[in-house]
């Protein structure tokens, strides 16, 4: 009696085992800042890539015919390019099926030769230089709209809505910053803006006085800065403290989050803020509204920006693994790219070159310390 039950106790653990052995795991990688000033965009980001993989384990994922369980290997990039490549390569080397990354354009660009070379696919949902679509790697993607958008409705906003006449430009000399205030310039000089100074900084700065003060004696109608929030906060102040309080303020998706009024200390120039982002607001995504309620239940407070594009990318990635019946790059990269796919973000569809068809942006301006979109 007591062999039989030993018997029948031994069949059902072989059992459990067959049934774990016969699900397999795909690893998915993310890269963002998990450290340094930018780490807040890269928790947003992180956050967005858990839920999406949660989200599908539980409703149960079948790749080939095959159970198949989704498992995040999660990169800090500390926003160093050269992290970046370090990060990139250790995803290669850990044979990850695609990467959602990376946070900053000047991180994703040499990243991609990485993932090109080693034939994983990766998903941007937040850098925005156009020059990362340029070698034509079939392994690069982007589901957001890039920074030759941004700039330019930046620049017809600032003509043709505020009348401005006068512009200062300051980037960080960052890939981003420096491309985002490029495309500025040349649209804001075709719509007959002056640019009366340029002043450069960088992505680890926090003191503006000398710029500013620089800006300031050529008394502009606005300023453009060409970077992130943790700049761009600290910069608002010390406008404020300078007296530049009537001086609109102009930037692109990096300084347009919600962490932007916290960085500036309560600087009433929080209010002369005009920022783009490179899709529609989450009142007017297919299911922003709903997501965000979802993603604020699950990591209050934690919202910055990236995070329903970054879900949207991942879904995204397992959507074509699942048409090609394969989590192999080689198999699913050519149905990635012919992607249909209804996201909370926007029906996401491909160009050739891996760049967003029909991508939309948003403007926004901040009130009483909230975004709030003006289109
Ligand atoms: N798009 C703004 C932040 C990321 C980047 O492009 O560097």
């Amino acid at each position: 009696m007591q062999l039989k039950l030993k018997l029948t106790v031994a069949a059902a653990i072989a059992v459990v085992a067959a049934g774990a052995a016969a699900q397999e795991v795909v690893r998915i990688g993310n890269v963002a800042p998990m450290s340094g000033p930018q780490a807040h965009y890269g928790k947003d980001i992180e956050n967005g890539v858990r839920m999406a993989i949660d989200d599908m384990n539980a409703q149960g994922v079948v790749i080939g015919g095959k159970k198949v369980k989704l498992e995040l290997l999660n990169e800090d990039d500390a926003s160093d390019p050269k992290q970046g490549t370090a990060a990139a390569q250790k995803l290669c080397d850990a044979k990850v099926a695609g990467v959602i990354g990376h946070l900053n354009s000047g991180t994703t660009i040499p990243a991609s030769k990485v993932y090109n070379d080693c034939g994983i696919p990766h998903i941007t949902g937040a850098a925005t230089n156009p020059n990362l679509t340029k070698p034509g790697y079939n392994t690069t993607f982007r589901i957001i709209a890039n920074d030759n958008a941004l700039g330019a409705g930046l620049a017809v906003y600032a003509a043709e809505t505020l009348k401005l006449k006068s512009v200062a430009v300051i980037d960080d000399r960052t890939a981003y910053g420096q491309g985002l205030a490029n495309v500025f310039k040349r649209a804001a000089a075709e719509k007959g803006i002056k640019v009366v100074d340029e002043q450069f900084t960088t992505d680890k700065a926090t003191d503006f006085m000398a710029i500013l003060t620089a800006i300031k004696a050529k008394n502009p109608d606005g300023v453009f800065f060409g970077g992130m929030d943790p700049q761009g906060g600290p910069m608002l102040r010390q406008m404020e403290q300078l007296g530049m309080t009537n001086v609109k303020y102009f930037g692109g998706d990096g300084i347009c989050t919600t962490e932007l009024p916290k960085l500036t200390g309560g600087a009433k120039t929080i209010g002369n803020v005009v920022c783009a982002e490179g899709g529609a607001s989450l009142a007017k995504m297919p299911g922003g509204l709903a997501w965000k309620k979802r993603y604020d239940a699950k990591y209050p407070g934690q919202y910055v920006l990236y995070g329903p594009y970054k879900y949207d990318a991942t879904m995204l990635l397992v959507d074509a693994m699942k048409r090609a019946g394969s989590w192999d790059p080689k198999v699913y990269i050519p149905e990635l790219l012919k992607s249909n796919y209804k996201g909370v973000t926007a029906n996401i569809a491909f160009e050739p070159n891996g760049e967003l068809k029909n991508p939309a942006i948003t403007l926004y301006m901040y009130k009483d310390g909230k975004k709030e979109p003006l289109n």
